[in-house]
């Protein structure tokens, strides 16, 4: 598949497509970003939401919880687990609980988990490029489940419109340990396993939490209690991803975001053009030149602004 045929394909939704392309973007590699900067004028549909937590909070389960009502309420859904430390398993359990419980078609959910790409930048790029991809691809909502642990996950969570955080009773104390970041990217809060002893506490403990946390605009966060894998409160859940969405579009912040996100992709697009200039030149006699100049006194911006010049002049005569 060349990236004519793989483009065309994402567009019209077709599942191998993008698969590869989900791959291609996986990599890490030229193609992928190419691809993927590509896309971008062909996502901003889709409304995206983060799910995010602890380990073993119940994620994942939730993720599959949702997609089956969503599937019901009629949506196409997209799925992104960004987990580096623990591969995502429940990729068949998922297919095969909605086959089980929904006679629903499977060509409107698809599912993916992006490998870990060893360092942060990477993999907070992977996964903007694969929820622009599916977003392209003309699934409706997208999911995108990440532990809530480093610097990657936050940031990956600024792509997303509507951020779940995801608690559960029984970490007693150690809610004051969750970090502040958390708690000020979170939209709607979920506490799930409310069947565990503790739950109210719990929500009492991040009621007490937020309260604290300086509020940004007019949206305060409402708490959930749910139980994923008893379909318990889910509907509370998807009302209050609503009821966000319905906020972000009064206050224009919808269209705020897709700018920002615009200029990430210019941003990118220059870092990209940075590094293949400093690629490119690290292989010719000039880079040796110009290091020994500086060595000698001269002005190392100087040289940069050269070095500069000359690649644009080789491109345009490439293309
Ligand atoms: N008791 C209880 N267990 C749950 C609930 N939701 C999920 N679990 C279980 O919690 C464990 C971790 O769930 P998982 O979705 O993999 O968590 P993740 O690491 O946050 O994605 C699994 O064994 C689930 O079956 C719940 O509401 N109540
Ligand atoms: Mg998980």
């Amino acid at each position: 598949m060349n990236e004519r045929t793989l483009y065309d394909g994402i567009l019209a939704g077709n599942r191998r497509a993008v698969a590869r392309g989900l791959t291609w973007i996986d990599e890490g590699a030229a193609r992928g970003k190419d691809l993927a900067q590509h896309l971008f004028a062909h996502a901003g549909k889709a409304r995206v939401i983060g799910i995010t937590g602890a380990p073993g909070v119940g994620k994942s389960t939730l993720v599959n919880t949702l997609t089956i009502s969503l599937r019901r309420l009629g949506h196409t859904v997209g799925i992104l687990a960004v987990d580096p430390s623990s591969p995502f398993s429940g990729g068949a359990i998922l297919g095969d609980r909605i086959r089980m419980q929904e006679s629903v078609d499977d060509q409107k959910v698809y599912m993916r988990s992006l490998a870990s790409r060893g360092h942060v930048g990477g993999l907070s790029r992977a996964a903007f490029g694969a929820i622009t991809l599916l977003d392209a691809a003309g699934f409706d909502t997208i999911l995108v489940e990440t532990v809530g642990a480093g610097q990657a996950e936050v940031e990956i969570m600024r792509y997303a419109q509507s951020v779940l955080v995801v608690l559960a009773p029984g970490l007693g104390d150690d809610i004051q340990a969750i970090k502040a970041g958390i708690l000020e990217i979170g939209n709607v809060f979920v506490v799930n396993k409310s069947d565990r002893e503790g739950a109210d506490l719990t929500v009492r403990s991040l009621r007490g939490l937020l309260s604290l946390t300086p509020e940004s605009g007019e949206w305060s966060p409402p708490i959930v209690k749910t139980e994923a894998d008893h379909d318990v409160g889910i509907d509370q859940v998807i009302d209050a991803i609503e009821r966000h969405q319905m906020y972000l579009r009064q206050h224009h912040r919808l269209n705020d975001l897709r700018y920002r996100q615009a200029e990430h992709v210019l941003t990118q697009s220059l870092d990209d053009i940075r590094n293949e200039v400093e690629t490119d030149f690290r292989q010719q006699v000039l880079w040796k030149e110009a290091v020994e100049k500086i060595l000698s006194g001269e002005d190392a911006s100087r040289y940069a602004r050269n070095l500069f010049g000359l690649w644009l002049n080789a491109t345009a005569r490439e293309e």
